[in-house]
Parts: structure tokens; C-alpha cells; sequence
């Protein structure tokens, strides 16, 4: 267990250890890489909190843990969050930065939402301290980074703070 919360440790450090271009348009460090979600941390199923735990894979390999229907680029194949549901996502290969000051889209969630329901957006940089973003009661709606505290985000979670029927597609860092 010690081993591979280690190894879970070290890959996530990995991953971190590579800086950002100095401008994400165009430069051809790690985050140039597709700018969608492309793994799960933790999820709900049947009323019951999972985590994807020590298994977090590295930038590269592919993810199977949770509902991978939520990562990379929308495709009309989601994943519908239950009643009280949780579902956290990362971008191990790329981040969401703020661009472009107040009032500016840096993070898109695509996902169907139910008139009367509410999806409640965090977003943290490193999993471990979270930033509110407010509710999102629109579909495929746009997020601003401004609004929070962080210029750099690469960990977002979904709340369901309705009834559920939220339906998440993708989560994507616009650029
Ligand atoms: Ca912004
Ligand atoms: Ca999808």
C-alpha cells in the first residue's frame, strides 16, 4: 500500500515536474497537450464515494478507472452524475489557465443540465486545496478562472446540487 501510494506520488510529481510554456498558445511544452480532462480521481456510483486512488496513471497512458466517458473532447458520450454525486477530474498531460483577465471563458464544461438543477464547479491545482466557481445551471456552459483565486488550475470537480440528471460529456481548458 506505502509502495504504491509512492509510486502514485512520484507519477504525479512527474507529471507536475514539467513547466508550462511561457505562452501556452504556442509553445510545445506539456501544456500544448489537449486541453481536456483526461483522467478520473474520485466518483460516485450508487450512492457510494470512489477513488481512483493510487492507480492515477501517468500523462500518456490511458485511463480506465470511473467514468471515462467524462475525459477528452466532447463526443456525446457521458456520464450522468447522480442526486448528491461527485465526480473529480484532472488534466494530467496539459492545465487550464487564466487568460485574459475578468470576464473571460478559460474553462468549459460540457455537459447537459436539467432545467431546476445545478452543477457546483471547484477547481484546485493541486487536488488538495479547492477554489469555488459557482453553480452552473446552463448547459455547455463557460467558466472564468478570474473569479477564483488561481491562475493555474489542473483539477476540477463536479458537484451535483440538485436532483441530478446532470450528463457530463467533457470538461475543456479554452485556449
Ligand atoms: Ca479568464
Ligand atoms: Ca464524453
Amino acid at each position: 500500500m506505502r509502495a504504491g501510494m509512492a509510486a502514485a506520488a512520484l507519477a504525479i510529481v512527474a507529471c507536475q515536474a514539467v513547466a508550462p510554456d511561457a505562452d501556452p498558445l504556442t509553445g510545445g511544452a506539456i501544456d500544448a497537450g489537449a486541453p481536456y480532462a483526461d483522467v478520473v480521481i474520485a466518483y460516485t456510483i450508487q450512492g457510494q464515494a470512489m477513488s481512483c486512488g493510487d492507480t492515477l496513471p501517468q500523462c500518456g497512458a490511458a485511463a480506465t478507472c470511473g467514468p471515462t466517458a467524462a475525459l477528452g473532447p466532447p463526443d456525446q458520450v457521458d456520464y450522468e452524475l447522480p442526486a448528491g454525486g461527485v465526480l473529480e477530474l484532472a488534466l494530467r498531460c496539459s492545465f487550464v489557465m487564466e487568460l485574459g483577465g475578468i470576464n473571460s471563458a478559460d474553462l468549459k464544461l460540457w455537459a447537459d443540465i436539467p432545467q431546476g438543477s445545478a452543477a457546483v464547479i471547484e477547481v484546485s491545482v493541486d487536488g488538495a486545496f479547492w477554489h469555488t466557481l459557482g453553480p452552473v445551471q446552463t448547459s455547455d456552459a463557460t467558466l472564468d478562472l478570474e473569479s477564483s483565486e488561481l491562475d493555474v488550475i489542473r483539477f476540477v470537480r463536479i458537484s451535483d446540487g440538485g436532483a441530478g440528471g446532470i450528463r457530463i460529456d467533457a470538461v475543456e481548458g479554452l485556449r
